[in-house]
C-alpha cells in the first residue's frame, strides 16, 4: 500500500493536536499552517501580559501558525520598529497591543501599503482611519471601568458624609487606563458623596502602585477607597498600605481590574474588596482571525472578549483550577 504522503500525515497530525483538551487550542484550519505572523507585544509588566503573551504563543503553536513575537519594554518606539521589521520581512499578518492610544497612524499606513492586512489585539488604537487595520479584539475598558463604580456606589450606599477616593491609574495615553477611568467616573457621578480626591499613573505595575500608594498615604489622611486600574498596582498599594499599619480591605476598601491568579487570592485573604476580570487568553480567537484575514474571509471589525467580576466568594471558588 502507498505510504500516506508526508503532507497528509502532518495534517491529519494538526488535526489531532487540535483536538486536544485545553483553553488555548485553536480550531485549525489547513489555511492557517504555516502562515507567518509578526506580533509587537506591549511588554512584561503585569501578571496579565505574561499571561496574554503566553496565550499567544501557545495558541500559535497549537495553529501552526509562524509567530514572531517581539516584547517592547512599554517603548511606542520599539513597537513601530518591530512593525518595520515585520513590512521588510514580508510577514502575512501583523498583530499588536498598542501601548497608547494615539501615534500609529504612519506605521500602519506603510504596512497597509505593503498589503499586510493588521489585527489590533488588547488595547485600542485612536485613528480616524479604520482602514489602517482589519479589526480589534480584547475588552471593553469602559465597562470594566463602570463595573468597578457600580461596586462602589452600591457598597457604600449607606455610607454617611462624603467617601475619599484615590485612582492609580494605568499608563498615561493607553485605552485601558483613558476607558477605565472614563467609566469609573461615569458610574459614580449617581452618588456626589463619592468624590476622587487624587489620581496618578502607576504605569500597571506592583512598584509603581506601591510607590504611588505610599504618596496617597502621606497627602491624604482619611482615604476610604482604592480603585487601581490593574491587580498588579493594586497589590503594589497593599503593600504601602500594610507599611503604615492599615489595614488593606478594612480600613481602605480596594477594587483592581483583571482578576490575575495573585489578585484573586489577595480577595479571597479580604486584602481586595472586588476584582474585575480583563481576559488575557486571546490566542485562539487571534489565531482564528489570522487564518480568516489570510485567506480573504469576512471577520467582525470588532471582537470584544467576555468577562465577568468577582467579590470574595467567587474568588475562592475559581482560585483551585484558575489558569492564570
Ligand atoms: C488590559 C491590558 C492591561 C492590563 C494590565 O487589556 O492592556 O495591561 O489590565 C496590563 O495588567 O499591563
Ligand atoms: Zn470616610
Amino acid at each position: 500500500m502507498r505510504r500516506p504522503s508526508t503532507f497528509l500525515v502532518l495534517v491529519l497530525a494538526g488535526l489531532l493536536t487540535a483536538c486536544g483538551g485545553g483553553e488555548d487550542t485553536a480550531p485549525r484550519s489547513a489555511a492557517q499552517g504555516g502562515i507567518r505572523l509578526g506580533f509587537s507585544q506591549v511588554g512584561a509588566e503585569s501578571a496579565w501580559r505574561l499571561a496574554n503573551t503566553a496565550s499567544i504563543e501557545h495558541a500559535a503553536t497549537n495553529a501552526s501558525v509562524q509567530l514572531d513575537l517581539r516584547v517592547a519594554d512599554g517603548k511606542q518606539d520599539n513597537q513601530i520598529a518591530a512593525i518595520r521589521e515585520f513590512i521588510a520581512a514580508k510577514v502575512d499578518v501583523i498583530a499588536f497591543s498598542p501601548v497608547v492610544e494615539s501615534g500609529w497612524d504612519k506605521v500602519l499606513q506603510e504596512a497597509k501599503d505593503a498589503g499586510i492586512p493588521v489585527i489590533v489585539t488588547d488595547r485600542t488604537v485612536d485613528t480616524t482611519d479604520t482602514s489602517l487595520f482589519a479589526t480589534v479584539l480584547g475588552s471593553d475598558f469602559t465597562a470594566e471601568g463602570r463595573k468597578a463604580g457600580e461596586w462602589l456606589v452600591e457598597h457604600f450606599r449607606d455610607h454617611k458624609g462624603p467617601v475619599q477616593i484615590v485612582e492609580i491609574e494605568g499608563t498615561t495615553g493607553s485605552a485601558p487606563a483613558n476607558q477605565r477611568r472614563t467609566g469609573f467616573a461615569d458610574a459614580i457621578k449617581a452618588d456626589t458623596d463619592l468624590k476622587v480626591i487624587d489620581s496618578r499613573d502607576g504605569n500597571f505595575t506592583r512598584a509603581g502602585g506601591e510607590q504611588v500608594m505610599s504618596g496617597f498615604l502621606q497627602e491624604h489622611s482619611d482615604i476610604d477607597v482604592l480603585f487601581a486600574h490593574n491587580d498588579d498596582a493594586g497589590l503594589g498599594a497593599v503593600k504601602a498600605i500594610e507599611a503604615v499599619g492599615k489595614r488593606p480591605g478594612e480600613d481602605i476598601k480596594i477594587i483592581t481590574v483583571d482578576a490575575s491568579r495573585d489578585g484573586l487570592s489577595a480577595l479571597a485573604e479580604g486584602r481586595l474588596n472586588y476584582v474585575i476580570e480583563c481576559n488575557p487568553l486571546l490566542g485562539p480567537q487571534l489565531m482564528e482571525l489570522v487564518g480568516k484575514v489570510k485567506t480573504g474571509q469576512s471577520i467582525p471589525r470588532r471582537v470584544v472578549v467576555d468577562e465577568t467580576t468577582f467579590d470574595r466568594e467567587a474568588a475562592k471558588a475559581v482560585l483551585p483550577n484558575r489558569q492564570y
